[in-house]
């Protein structure tokens, strides 16, 4: 029996999961069953028990930053850990949805991961879409999220992306097809050659993402693709949950004369007034009132 070594999780395949060594090989490892379910981006122990057999998880390591998901039983399903950021991207193809971009947001606040909001495709634009889009980041920026409007695909475009996400480390999430795949492949020339080596390494995995990966940047940080979401659902929340979810009420609400005030048919509120006047968004309030359903 070795001495347990330091991995970390890169994917996880169902029984078994893909694991990097120090010196960056990809390992296949078979977790003991009194683990919890390993997601990308986990610190683990594991351990060989001699020179043919497997490698075996014989730990997890304290978790910094996870985002779940609460599965059909209510209870938090980890989708992956020790992220400190979560961008929420977005593209005009398949079409924006601010409702989803809002669901993640609260995710992440509830968490207490940072998230920022990044458009992709602004090649597809015409100049009132272009406007509009612009407005949208514009909102969440005032708000305190990063915003970048990118593409993936237009020399100069993608390059707001990159001084967001220097140092940081992060998961990509938004809905099929937006283009998370294809900001990973903008920052990893070698991609390719590292699907490759978990494919070998396991026997698993392909280009297509069915399943979350963590990748290292070499900037210091690192990034996780998710497979895309049409929801992320938030109707297990309390309406006291997603109200602290969306930060703009939340500073705006202390002063509301009622300090349970849910900003709906309560008098002196707050939040209402800066609808009114324009300085929440009309349509942030607009889905706090149906991700709150009231
Ligand atoms: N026009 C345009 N197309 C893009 C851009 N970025 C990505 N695409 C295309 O959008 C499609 C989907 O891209 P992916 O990167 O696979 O999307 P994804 O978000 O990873 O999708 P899932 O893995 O299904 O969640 C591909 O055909 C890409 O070539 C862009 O900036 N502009
Ligand atoms: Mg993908
Ligand atoms: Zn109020």
């Amino acid at each position: 029996m070795t001495l347990p070594e330091h991995y970390r999780v890169i994917a996880n395949f169902g029984a078994a999961v893909a694991a990097l060594d120090s010196a960056g090989q990809v390992h296949q490892a078979v977790p003991l069953t009194k683990l919890p379910q390993l997601v990308a981006g986990d610190k683990v122990l594991c351990e060989k028990e001699g020179e043919t057999a497997g490698l075996r998880v014989v730990s997890l390591l304290e978790r910094d930053g996870v985002l779940s998901r609460i599965d059909r039983r209510g209870q938090p399903k980890p989708l992956a850990a020790n992220v400190s950021h979560l961008a929420i991207v977005s593209a005009s193809k398949p079409g924006l949805d601010t409702l989803l971009i809002d669901q993640f947001c609260i995710a992440a606040e509830l968490a207490g991961i940072d998230a920022m909001v990044v458009i992709n495709k602004s090649d597809l634009l015409d100049d009132e879409q272009h406007r509009q889009c612009v407005d949208m980041l514009d909102v969440y920026q005032a708000i305190g999220y990063s915003a970048v409007l990118i593409d993936t695909k237009t020399e100069g475009k993608f390059e707001p992306l990159l001084d967001a996400l220097s140092g940081k480390t992060l998961v990509l999430v938004g809905a099929s097809g937006v283009g998370k795949s294809s900001i990973v492949k903008r920052l990893l020339p070698d991609l390719d050659v590292r699907v490759g080596a978990i494919s070998e390494a396991t026997g698993l995995g392909s280009h297509t993402t069915s399943v979350t990966y963590w990748y290292e940047l070499g900037s210091g940080g690192s990034i996780i693709d998710s497979p895309g979401v049409r929801q992320f659902s938030v109707s297990h929340l309390s309406a006291h949950d997603v109200r602290r979810g969306y930060r703009e009420l939340a500073d705006a609400a202390v002063h509301c004369k009622f300090s349970d005030c849910l900003h709906v048919v309560e008098p002196d509120c707050a939040v209402k007034q800066g609808v009114k006047d324009g300085s929440i968004a009309q349509w942030r309030y607009d889905n706090y009132r149906k991700l709150a359903e009231l």
